[in-house]
């Protein structure tokens, strides 16, 4: 790192004091928040934009709302998994994760996965008739009764409709997804530290792309970590309640990785 070049930013007071980075290495993270974003959204924003009105038909909704509570979880959950690993292969490509410990790997995405699923089903959700996007289609809350925790995805759907209201880029969606996995205060971190580290450096440059684009305020806006966490300890909740009523579905059935991360 060249002083010069720490200098030229003249940034200097928002410098954490742990956390030096010069101009050049914050372009590169910029840079590589955003694309590693952009190649794992798993769905492209215009081509949920064109889908955004194509909604279920009231037979088709009737058909899900009758299905079995065991078959509907189990798809659910396959979606679930389906986008839980591009969420992985997300953190695999932020630079500076796979430096981790594995164990903090582990620990950050466990944590995580279900967070990032939250702010990512935002994307693909319509705030103005309450929908998210479901087996190619916009899909009503009311599509998913069979599942049996209509309070868990009525708090899904609000959080959406909050998140919706700021209006993200996806050069902010991939920031906020950023800081929200490098969580630094998870008790299990090994190298809490290191974690500390990268999250600062770019909480840094996710400010630095706000001042830019003159977009400060969102970040006092964004939903506090306990939003998030509450849903996710929800889920859990009712992952619990599900296996109760069929142990052997939830066993035999569910992908490795949903049973690795919540079971
Ligand atoms: C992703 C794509 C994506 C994939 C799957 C907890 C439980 C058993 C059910 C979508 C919740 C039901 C999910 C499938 C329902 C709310 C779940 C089922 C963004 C997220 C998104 C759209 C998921 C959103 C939440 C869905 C609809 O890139």
């Amino acid at each position: 790192h060249n002083l010069e070049s720490y200098c030229s930013l003249n940034f200097s007071s928002f410098f954490p004091p742990e956390c030096m980075i010069s101009a050049t290495e914050l372009e590169l993270l910029m840079q590589n928040v955003i694309f590693a974003h952009q190649e794992t959204c798993q769905f492209r924003q215009e081509n949920l934009q064109i889908l955004r009105w194509e909604t279920f038909s009231p037979e088709e909704m009737q058909n899900f709302q009758q299905k079995p509570m065991d078959q509907m979880w189990e798809r659910c959950v396959c979606h679930i998994t389906d986008a839980i690993q591009y969420i992985v292969e997300f953190a695999k490509r932020l630079s500076g994760f796979t430096d981790l410990n594995p164990n903090d790997q582990i620990v950050l995405l466990k944590a995580g996965a279900m967070e990032l699923l939250l702010i990512r089903m935002s994307r693909a959700f319509n705030c103005f008739n309450n929908t998210v996007f479901f087996e190619g289609k916009y899909a009503q809350l009311e599509l998913f009764h069979s599942l049996g925790c209509t309070d868990l995805i009525t708090s899904m759907f609000d959080l959406c409709q909050s998140l919706c209201a700021l209006n993200l880029s996806e050069h902010e969606m991939a920031f906020f997804n950023a800081i929200t996995l490098l969580n630094p205060s998870y008790p299990w971190l090994q190298d809490k530290h290191k974690v500390d580290t990268l999250y600062r450096k770019i909480h840094f440059a996710f400010r630095h792309l706000l001042r830019r684009t003159h977009r400060e305020f969102i970040l006092m806006k964004l939903p506090e970590k306990e939003k998030l966490s509450n849903i996710c300890q929800l889920h859990l909740e009712k992952l619990n309640i599900f296996r109760q009523m069929y142990p052997t579905i939830a066993w035999e059935r569910f992908p490795p990785l949903y049973k690795e991360l919540f079971i």
